[in-house]
Protein backbone atom coordinates (compact mmCIF):
# COMPACT_ATOMS: atom_id res chain seq x y z
CA UNK A 1 0.00 0.00 0.00
CA UNK A 2 1.34 3.21 -1.12
CA UNK A 3 0.61 5.88 1.04
CA UNK A 4 -0.29 10.08 0.78
CA UNK A 5 2.82 11.79 1.78
CA UNK A 6 1.98 14.66 3.95
CA UNK A 7 3.00 18.11 2.44
CA UNK A 8 6.73 19.33 3.86
CA UNK A 9 5.00 22.95 4.28
CA UNK A 10 1.83 24.18 5.72
CA UNK A 11 -1.29 24.33 3.37
CA UNK A 12 -1.05 28.14 3.23
CA UNK A 13 2.76 28.06 3.01
CA UNK A 14 3.37 29.37 -1.18
CA UNK A 15 0.30 31.51 -0.79
CA UNK A 16 0.07 33.87 -3.31
CA UNK A 17 1.29 31.95 -6.09
CA UNK A 18 -0.30 28.66 -5.04
CA UNK A 19 -3.48 29.26 -1.92
CA UNK A 20 -4.65 27.09 0.69
CA UNK A 21 -7.18 26.66 -0.70
CA UNK A 22 -5.32 25.10 -4.19
CA UNK A 23 -2.89 23.34 -2.24
CA UNK A 24 -5.82 21.56 0.19
CA UNK A 25 -7.58 20.40 -3.33
CA UNK A 26 -4.71 19.44 -5.26
CA UNK A 27 -2.89 17.33 -2.36
CA UNK A 28 -5.89 15.96 -0.22
CA UNK A 29 -8.72 15.41 -3.38
CA UNK A 30 -6.48 14.77 -6.85
CA UNK A 31 -3.17 13.20 -5.45
CA UNK A 32 -5.31 11.09 -2.80
CA UNK A 33 -7.00 10.19 -5.42
CA UNK A 34 -4.21 8.67 -7.59
CA UNK A 35 -2.48 6.98 -4.43
CA UNK A 36 -5.93 5.32 -3.36
CA UNK A 37 -6.44 3.84 -7.09
CA UNK A 38 -3.25 2.93 -7.42
CA UNK A 39 -3.36 0.89 -4.12
CA UNK A 40 -7.23 -0.34 -5.50
CA UNK A 41 -5.23 -1.90 -8.85
CA UNK A 42 -2.80 -3.11 -7.07
CA UNK A 43 -4.86 -5.48 -4.33
CA UNK A 44 -7.09 -6.32 -7.35
CA UNK A 45 -4.25 -7.63 -9.29
CA UNK A 46 -2.66 -9.15 -5.98
CA UNK A 47 1.05 -7.02 -6.74
CA UNK A 48 2.79 -5.75 -4.05
CA UNK A 49 5.32 -4.40 -5.51
CA UNK A 50 8.39 -2.87 -3.72
CA UNK A 51 9.10 0.60 -4.96
CA UNK A 52 7.08 2.99 -7.04
CA UNK A 53 10.08 3.55 -9.26
CA UNK A 54 10.29 0.27 -10.08
CA UNK A 55 6.41 0.23 -10.33
CA UNK A 56 6.20 3.33 -12.56
CA UNK A 57 9.39 1.56 -15.19
CA UNK A 58 7.41 -1.86 -15.53
CA UNK A 59 4.20 -0.39 -16.09
CA UNK A 60 5.51 2.08 -19.01
CA UNK A 61 4.22 1.60 -22.22
CA UNK A 62 1.87 -1.61 -21.42
CA UNK A 63 -0.64 -1.17 -22.94
CA UNK A 64 -2.36 -3.39 -20.61
CA UNK A 65 -1.33 -1.43 -17.87
CA UNK A 66 -2.36 2.52 -19.16
CA UNK A 67 -4.62 3.19 -15.79
CA UNK A 68 -1.83 1.56 -13.18
CA UNK A 69 0.88 3.49 -15.40
CA UNK A 70 -1.18 6.96 -15.17
CA UNK A 71 -2.06 6.58 -11.37
CA UNK A 72 1.39 5.32 -10.42
CA UNK A 73 3.31 8.02 -12.03
CA UNK A 74 0.48 10.91 -10.97
CA UNK A 75 1.38 9.81 -7.50
CA UNK A 76 5.34 9.57 -8.05
CA UNK A 77 5.12 12.84 -9.99
CA UNK A 78 2.87 14.85 -6.89
CA UNK A 79 5.54 13.41 -3.99
CA UNK A 80 8.09 15.15 -6.31
CA UNK A 81 6.21 18.21 -7.02
CA UNK A 82 5.64 19.20 -3.26
CA UNK A 83 9.80 18.46 -3.01
CA UNK A 84 10.56 20.39 -5.77
CA UNK A 85 9.07 23.54 -3.27
CA UNK A 86 9.42 25.79 -0.85
CA UNK A 87 8.68 28.78 0.61
CA UNK A 88 12.46 29.24 1.69
CA UNK A 89 13.67 30.51 -1.61
CA UNK A 90 17.56 29.69 -1.38
CA UNK A 91 19.90 30.10 -4.79
CA UNK A 92 21.20 27.37 -6.32
CA UNK A 93 24.58 25.91 -5.04
CA UNK A 94 27.86 26.01 -7.13
CA UNK A 95 27.96 23.34 -8.85
CA UNK A 96 24.32 23.80 -10.18
CA UNK A 97 24.90 27.29 -11.06
CA UNK A 98 27.78 26.51 -13.17
CA UNK A 99 26.10 24.16 -15.19
CA UNK A 100 22.95 26.65 -15.63
CA UNK A 101 25.25 28.79 -16.71
CA UNK A 102 26.89 26.65 -19.07
CA UNK A 103 23.22 25.37 -20.23
CA UNK A 104 20.94 28.28 -20.77
CA UNK A 105 23.47 31.59 -20.23
CA UNK A 106 22.05 32.36 -16.72
CA UNK A 107 19.46 31.57 -13.84
CA UNK A 108 17.50 34.04 -16.49
CA UNK A 109 17.83 31.84 -19.21
CA UNK A 110 16.71 29.13 -17.28
CA UNK A 111 13.75 30.83 -16.03
CA UNK A 112 12.94 31.75 -20.13
CA UNK A 113 13.16 27.97 -21.35
CA UNK A 114 11.10 26.41 -18.56
CA UNK A 115 8.54 28.99 -18.57
CA UNK A 116 8.73 29.23 -22.21
CA UNK A 117 8.06 25.42 -22.79
CA UNK A 118 5.59 24.92 -20.16
CA UNK A 119 3.39 27.84 -21.35
CA UNK A 120 3.56 26.50 -25.04
CA UNK A 121 2.73 22.69 -23.67
CA UNK A 122 -0.59 21.27 -25.11
CA UNK A 123 -2.75 20.34 -22.75
CA UNK A 124 -2.14 18.77 -19.56
CA UNK A 125 1.38 17.73 -18.44
CA UNK A 126 4.49 18.27 -16.20
CA UNK A 127 7.45 21.15 -17.07
CA UNK A 128 10.95 19.18 -16.10
CA UNK A 129 14.32 20.11 -15.49
CA UNK A 130 16.08 17.37 -16.15
CA UNK A 131 20.27 16.04 -15.61
CA UNK A 132 21.32 13.49 -17.40
CA UNK A 133 25.10 12.91 -15.42
CA UNK A 134 26.39 17.19 -15.97
CA UNK A 135 24.12 17.95 -19.04
CA UNK A 136 20.82 19.97 -18.34
CA UNK A 137 17.70 20.04 -20.28
CA UNK A 138 13.93 21.34 -20.01
CA UNK A 139 11.80 18.59 -21.34
CA UNK A 140 7.60 18.76 -21.30
CA UNK A 141 5.71 15.10 -20.62
CA UNK A 142 2.11 14.57 -21.43
CA UNK A 143 -0.66 13.77 -18.54
CA UNK A 144 1.30 11.44 -16.02
CA UNK A 145 4.49 11.35 -18.03
CA UNK A 146 7.37 11.18 -15.82
CA UNK A 147 11.38 11.16 -16.36
CA UNK A 148 10.90 7.66 -14.49
CA UNK A 149 10.98 6.33 -18.17
CA UNK A 150 13.87 8.05 -19.50
CA UNK A 151 16.70 6.19 -18.93
CA UNK A 152 19.33 7.66 -16.90
CA UNK A 153 17.66 11.27 -16.37
CA UNK A 154 17.18 12.50 -13.01
CA UNK A 155 14.68 15.25 -12.21
CA UNK A 156 16.04 18.37 -10.71
CA UNK A 157 12.58 20.63 -10.73
CA UNK A 158 8.98 20.13 -12.06
CA UNK A 159 5.70 22.26 -12.27
CA UNK A 160 2.47 20.65 -12.55
CA UNK A 161 0.96 22.07 -15.85
CA UNK A 162 -2.36 20.54 -15.30
CA UNK A 163 -5.03 23.47 -14.74
CA UNK A 164 -5.76 21.79 -11.60
CA UNK A 165 -2.45 23.56 -10.25
CA UNK A 166 -3.10 26.64 -10.88
CA UNK A 167 -6.58 27.93 -12.21
CA UNK A 168 -8.31 28.90 -8.95
CA UNK A 169 -5.40 31.25 -8.28
CA UNK A 170 -3.98 32.58 -12.20
CA UNK A 171 -7.10 31.56 -14.06
CA UNK A 172 -6.08 30.99 -17.56
CA UNK A 173 -2.34 32.60 -16.56
CA UNK A 174 -0.55 29.46 -17.04
CA UNK A 175 2.78 31.72 -18.01
CA UNK A 176 2.33 33.96 -15.24
CA UNK A 177 1.99 30.52 -13.17
CA UNK A 178 5.37 29.00 -14.28
CA UNK A 179 6.72 32.72 -13.91
CA UNK A 180 5.70 33.06 -10.34
CA UNK A 181 6.20 29.54 -9.32
CA UNK A 182 10.18 29.77 -10.76
CA UNK A 183 10.74 33.27 -8.85
CA UNK A 184 9.12 32.47 -5.36
CA UNK A 185 8.88 28.66 -5.22
CA UNK A 186 11.43 26.62 -6.66
CA UNK A 187 13.63 24.35 -4.30
CA UNK A 188 16.85 24.32 -5.39
CA UNK A 189 18.17 23.14 -2.76
CA UNK A 190 16.34 19.49 -3.99
CA UNK A 191 17.90 20.48 -7.20
CA UNK A 192 21.31 20.54 -6.19
CA UNK A 193 21.03 17.09 -4.40
CA UNK A 194 19.06 15.40 -7.35
CA UNK A 195 22.04 17.10 -9.55
CA UNK A 196 24.43 15.25 -7.10
CA UNK A 197 22.11 12.25 -7.62
CA UNK A 198 22.87 12.49 -11.77
CA UNK A 199 26.16 12.70 -10.87
CA UNK A 200 26.47 9.49 -8.98
CA UNK A 201 26.89 11.24 -5.80
CA UNK A 202 24.55 10.41 -3.60
CA UNK A 203 20.68 9.19 -3.82
CA UNK A 204 18.00 10.67 -5.86
CA UNK A 205 14.63 11.47 -3.99
CA UNK A 206 12.10 8.63 -3.76
CA UNK A 207 8.83 8.00 -2.89
CA UNK A 208 7.66 6.53 0.72
CA UNK A 209 8.37 2.68 0.61
CA UNK A 210 5.01 1.12 0.66
CA UNK A 211 3.44 -0.05 3.81
CA UNK A 212 1.53 -3.26 4.78
CA UNK A 213 -1.75 -3.46 6.22
CA UNK A 214 -0.13 -2.74 9.71
CA UNK A 215 1.41 0.47 8.67
CA UNK A 216 4.82 -1.03 8.51
CA UNK A 217 7.29 0.10 5.79
CA UNK A 218 8.41 -2.97 4.08
CA UNK A 219 12.13 -1.69 3.66
CA UNK A 220 14.17 1.09 3.90
CA UNK A 221 13.48 3.64 1.37
CA UNK A 222 16.35 3.63 -1.23
MN1 LIG B 1 -1.50 17.88 -10.27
Amino acid sequence: MFILPDLPYRPDALSPVISAETLRFHHGKHHRSYVETLNTLLDDAGVDPDSLEDLVRDAADDPMRTKLFNNAAQAWNHGFFWEAMTAEHAAPERDLTHAIDATFGDMAGLKAALVKAGAEHFGSGWAWLLAEGDQLRVITTHDAGTPLTLGSAVPLTVCDLWEHAYYLDHQNDRKGFLAAWFDRLANWDLAGRQFDAARGRGPAWAYPAPEDRAGTVKRAGR
